[in-house]
């Protein structure tokens, strides 16, 4: 029997181990932020987000906590423990003596905020202005984790400074094109600067002693190397994904299924120099199934590669949107349990299944699955 003394609420390693404990977003009082440099790189061109921002329709944010209410429900179903954020007021600004933003976000996605090592959770710094204070939807269960088991460790990275030093002006124009886009992610220049470390925890994929962090929109090098210096029992991965005009968070891009197995975006392939990683150690990288939807749905930053966006919940069983057919029977064919979970109308808040959920606990330990490097 557990004791107070060695209870283990804190543990995950891996994307992939059976999951039993999970914070699952809400999507309460969601905003669209005001226009910020970072913000402004990412949304697309075409957008129809552009130059709005406020609230978002309440009874868009009433369906989409429906279907995470639905989720965590079915969750709880299968014997998870899964907790939700307690929300703070997101129609309030950020202020600091740097910077000052006229509203928030919101906390449906847990996966840009919290990283989850071991026995850790860090918050991650993020980079835009109105996600600065978003941790605060999660402290109270932090808090709670931390009074629980005795070896949870909680930890923060340094908060940024985020003033304009932290982003190129390039990026402020909404009609640089797709082209010259692709060109500049191709040989790295991005909407983030060097100034001082960026990350946001959705950058980070865990493969147990190895973590593989996408350099791109919201993680810097800097953000990377705060990483490595701070994981100092792990090798730690720098890749990015030239095909992508917007790259931001890799769990659209990259996604492993189980030991040996990754899909990767067809339209944003890891270059070959990167490969040699998971390829010399027997990894295979898969090309992902096309997304079912043509655009994304109405006032959502993501792209359709949402379909990849996956929560698998144990080597053998996998979450899959309900309208990505394609994911889905991909996923099937190469030896899953596909689980259909309703959530489009919930992506406009922040992203798709892996984005909404944040790992506690998962079974297993930290395992080399890259013992040649
Ligand atoms: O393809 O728009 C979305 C990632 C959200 N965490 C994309 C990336």
């Amino acid at each position: 029997m557990p004791t107070k003394e060695n209870k283990v609420v804190v543990n995950s390693w891996n994307e992939w181990d059976p999951l039993k404990h999970v914070i699952v977003g809400r999507a309460d009082n969601c905003h669209i932020p005001p226009p910020e440099p970072a913000l402004d790189g990412k949304v697309p061109e075409d957008s129809d987000m552009r130059g709005q921002w406020g609230k978002r329709p309440q009874e868009t944010i009433d369906k989409g906590n429906e279907l995470l209410d639905n989720f965590a429900t079915m969750l709880e179903g299968r014997g998870l423990r899964v907790d939700r954020p307690i929300p703070t007021d997101f129609s309030l600004p950020v202020t600091t003596p740097d910077f000052s933003t006229e509203s928030q976000f919101g906390c449906m996605p847990p996966r840009d905020v919290l990283l989850t090592v071991g026995s850790e959770i860090l918050e991650a710094t993020m980079s835009y202005r109105c996600r600065w204070f978003e941790y605060l939807s999660y402290r109270p269960l932090l808090k709670h984790y931390w009074e629980e088991d005795p070896n949870f460790r909680h930890e923060s990275a340094p908060k940024p400074r985020l003033t304009d030093a932290d982003y190129h002006s390039d990026y402020l124009s909404d009609k640089i094109g797709e082209q010259k886009r692709l060109e500049w992610t191709a040989r790295k220049f991005f909407v983030t600067t060097e100034e001082e470390p960026l990350f946001d925890a959705a950058d980070v994929l865990r493969f147990g002693k190895d973590l593989v962090v996408q350099h791109g929109f919201t993680t810097n090098l800097k953000g990377i190397e705060w990483l490595r210096r701070h994981f100092s029992d792990h090798r730690v991965h720098a890749v990015n994904f030239p095909g992508d005009p917007y790259p931001i968070h890799i769990d659209a891009t990259f996604t492993p299924i189980k030991p040996g197995l990754i899909l990767n975006n067809p339209k944003r392939p890891l270059p070959a120099e990167q490969r040699k990683l998971f390829t010399q150690n027997n990894w295979e990288i898969v090309d992902a199934a096309p997304p079912a939807h043509n655009s994304p749905p109405a006032l959502c930053y993501s792209s359709v590669w949402l379909s990849m966006n996956v929560l698998v919940l144990d080597p053998k069983t996998v979450c899959v949107e309900k309208s990505e057919v394609y994911q889905a029977e991909q996923l099937d064919k190469l030896g899953m349990e596909v689980i259909e979970v309703e959530l489009r109308d919930a992506y406009a808040f922040g992203g798709g299944l892996h984005c909404c959920t944040a790992d506690v606990y998962r079974e297993g330990k930290c395992e080399d699955y890259f013992s040649k490097q």
